[in-house]
């Protein structure tokens, strides 16, 4: 036996059969009290453990005692409260007689302890006859085994895990055995007991448990009526348990579609805002578009008002070069006329003279055609007519000039 884990037993069977003798077996003391008894010695379940604590046992109250009452109920509740001492076992010992004929209530035993632990009960159950005496060999045992059919499929519904025991004077061997198969069953203290049905086994059994009419039925009738209520009560919470599992798969899925549906909003709302955002940046773009068509319209009209002002520039620079060249030559004439000018007042003043001259000659000839006296009248007249002449011509030719260069 591997020593490193705690093995936990609970020892069941009919009453008087040797269960707290083959505890106090096991665990190597007197834990439990045994004796001749006309009544079920043990009434309640009660634990005992090794001095090294590698051995938990509980003692269990004797199934189809006198004393237990009819009531079949209450009695496989009396035994399942070894499970509140003992929580998920690694083994259960049903303890038998071999020394009795097996009676109905005998083979009801193994009928019993399924309403009470359930079918996982069988897994974990290992087989134990008292009373053997140590005398008798293995090969006998079985021999003996073997000639009972009922108990041959009780030992087999129980993985063939039988052994035996002399209580009264306990062979190491057979205490051996007994802990070899806890480990095999356990797999060295790795698997033990679990009934996922506990809650409907013990309520039914509580409920049948309160009922006296109940008790009118032979123990066979009641397993067979409790067998039935529990089997419909796994059904019923088999069925409870798929329909939580559905809700429970419905509850996911509802989560994960809300998760879904919040994810779509949350997408929503991006897209949304990224549509608000395409919207401003086509309104600005639109915008700059517009205002860089009006700026380039106005370069445009700048460029041709600036090549209108260059235009104009070039006409009037012609213009001014035309005037220029104008004035140029206006002042190549007045320069010219005022050469004339000079000459013709140079010529007007020689007229002057030629005038003097000629009135001179006409004062003379005048005076020549008077008799040769010169008179005053002809003389006058000659005079005035070459000064005026001469004026004429003077005051024309200075007006000329003046005309000219002012
Ligand atoms: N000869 C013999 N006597 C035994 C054996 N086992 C138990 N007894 C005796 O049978 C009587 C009843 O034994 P218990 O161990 O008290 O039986 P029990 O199954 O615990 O009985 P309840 O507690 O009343 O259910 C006692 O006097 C024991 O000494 C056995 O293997 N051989
Ligand atoms: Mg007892």
């Amino acid at each position: 036996m591997s020593h490193d884990r705690e093995r936990r037993i609970v020892i069941v069977g009919k009453t008087g059969n040797g269960k707290s003798s083959l505890g106090n077996n096991l665990l190597e003391k007197e834990a439990f009290d045994c004796r001749r008894s006309k009544k079920a010695v043990t009434t309640s379940c009660a634990v005992g453990t090794t001095t090294d604590n590698k051995k938990k046992i509980v003692d269990t109250p004797g199934l189809f005692s006198p004393t237990a009452g009819n009531n079949v109920a209450k009695q496989a509740l009396d035994i399942l409260v070894s499970l509140n001492i003992c929580n998920n076992p690694h083994a259960f010992l049903l303890v038998m007689r071999d020394d009795c004929r097996y009676t109905e209530e005998e083979l009801s035993t193994a009928d019993v302890l399924e309403i009470t632990f359930g079918p996982e009960f069988f897994q974990h159950a290992i087989v134990v006859f008292t009373h053997v005496e140590n005398k008798i060999t293995d090969q006998e045992f079985e021999d003996e085994l073997k000639e009972s059919n009922e108990l041959t499929s009780l030992i087999k519904k129980c993985g063939n895990r039988v052994a035996r025991i002399e209580n009264t004077s306990a062979d190491s061997a057979h205490i051996n055995r007994i802990i070899s198969y806890v480990d095999q069953v356990s797999k060295e203290g790795n698997v033990k007991y679990l009934n996922i049905y506990e809650n409907c086994h013990k309520e039914v059994l509580q409920k049948m448990a309160k009922l006296e009419r109940f008790n009118s039925k032979n123990a066979h009738e009641q397993v067979s009526s409790l067998s039935k209520k529990i089997k419909r009560a796994i059904e019923k919470e088999e069925e409870m348990k798929e329909f939580r599992e559905r809700q429970q798969e419905l509850e996911k899925r509802e989560e994960s579609v809300s998760k879904r549906e919040d994810s779509v909003s949350k997408r929503e709302v991006s897209v949304s805002e990224r549509e608000k955002s395409v919207r401003k940046r086509e309104t600005e773009t639109k915008t700059m578009r517009e205002e860089n068509v009006k700026k380039e319209m106005e370069n445009n009209m700048m460029l041709r008002e600036i090549k209108v002002d260059k235009k104009e520039i070039d006409v009037r620079k012609r213009n001014i070069q035309q005037e220029e060249e104008e004035v140029k030559e206006s002042k190549k004439i007045a320069e010219k006329e005022k050469e004339n000018a000079i000459k013709v007042t140079e010529s007007a003043k020689k007229g002057m003279m030629v005038a003097t001259v000629a009135s001179g000659v006409v004062a003379g000839v005048a005076t020549a055609a008077s008799g040769g006296v010169a008179t005053p009248l002809g003389w006058a007249f000659a005079k005035a007519g070459a000064t005026g002449v001469a004026a004429v011509t003077i005051s024309s030719a200075a007006n000329w000039v003046t005309q000219r260069f002012t």
